[in-house]
């Protein structure tokens, strides 16, 4: 197993995998893209992108690792500071600083029909912290650090779930490339779910159908339902494969040398 496969994967047993499973499939997105300033590595967006997962809701991630050129400024113009989770909701015309006063918010804006087991605060921060603590520890600055890049002209878009160990590092690599994406939230429809990596075929497509509106459409458009599938409309790239896309990303966005940017895949 990879490592930091295995890393990702006891971080998020650290968090009781959640940010796995949606609590109710959302039959339509909001009229607006939630937008999140987020540090992939930061203990706390972790938390908000557990619930935006279980919530079944899309976001648009504005990447904001440490030293970031791209969007620490302007959420500092429009919020007054370089505090990460910061959420906008431009449907309510709310912005927020607080995991806790964004999770509040979510919840009560975004209810979904069967909410899940409510998180411990206290709990939730420790474990969250110890969780990025291990990845700092065995991958470094993994989702923190800025890696000089190349300006996309649009959002990505990635489908994933926030306890994927395959979608880790992906999204870690956007954020360090200050990549905007749309992150096309992709939680397990049920429980025994879990633990199918990718379903294929007619019979397992046929039991996903409709679970949620983005399991549904990837497996529309690409007859498979496996994350991290990331779409790139500048370049016209479509991919699966977390060891893959996070090649492409360096290769068409990474400012670094072509051995350094092998070296850190
Ligand atoms: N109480 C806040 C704490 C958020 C916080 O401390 N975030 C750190 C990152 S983990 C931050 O924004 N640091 C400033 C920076 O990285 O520039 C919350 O729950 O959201």
């Amino acid at each position: 197993m990879r490592t930091d496969t295995l890393i990702y994967s006891l971080a998020s047993a650290i968090r009781f995998w959640r940010g796995t499973v949606v609590n109710s499939p959302r039959k339509a997105m909001p009229a607006q893209l939630l937008k999140l300033y987020d540090m992939e590595g930061c203990p706390y967006c972790r938390l908000v992108r557990e619930q935006l997962t279980e919530l079944d809701l899309d976001v648009m991630i504005l990447p904001c690792p440490k030293k970031g050129s791209r969007f620490r400024a302007e959420a500092q113009r429009i919020g007054g500071k370089q505090q990460f989770p910061f959420l906008i909701d431009d449907n309510t015309g709310t912005q927020l600083y607080g995991s806790d006063a964004i999770m509040d918010y979510l919840h009560q804006t975004y209810p979904s029909d069967e909410a899940g087991p409510p998180m411990f605060r206290p709990l939730a921060h420790a474990t969250s912290k110890l969780a990025s603590m291990l990845v700092i520890a065995v991958l470094g600055m993994a989702g923190l650090k800025r890696r000089p890049s190349k300006e996309a002209a649009q959002p990505l878009e990635l489908y994933a779930f926030e306890s994927s160990p395959f979608s880790k590092p992906v999204r870690a690599r956007l954020c360090e490339l200050e990549l905007p994406y749309i992150l096309r939230n992709s939680g397990k429809g049920a429980w025994k779910e879990v633990g199918r990596a990718t379903l294929g075929g007619e019979d397992n497509l046929q039991a996903t159908q409709g679970s949620t509106i983005n399991r549904d459409a990837l497996a529309r458009h690409t007859g498979r339902v496996q994350v991290p599938y990331l779409v790139d409309a500048n370049t016209g790239e479509a991919l699966f494969e977390s060891l893959d896309i996070v090649r492409y990303l360096d290769r068409t966005y990474s400012l670094k040398t072509a051995t350094q940017a092998q070296a850190a895949t």
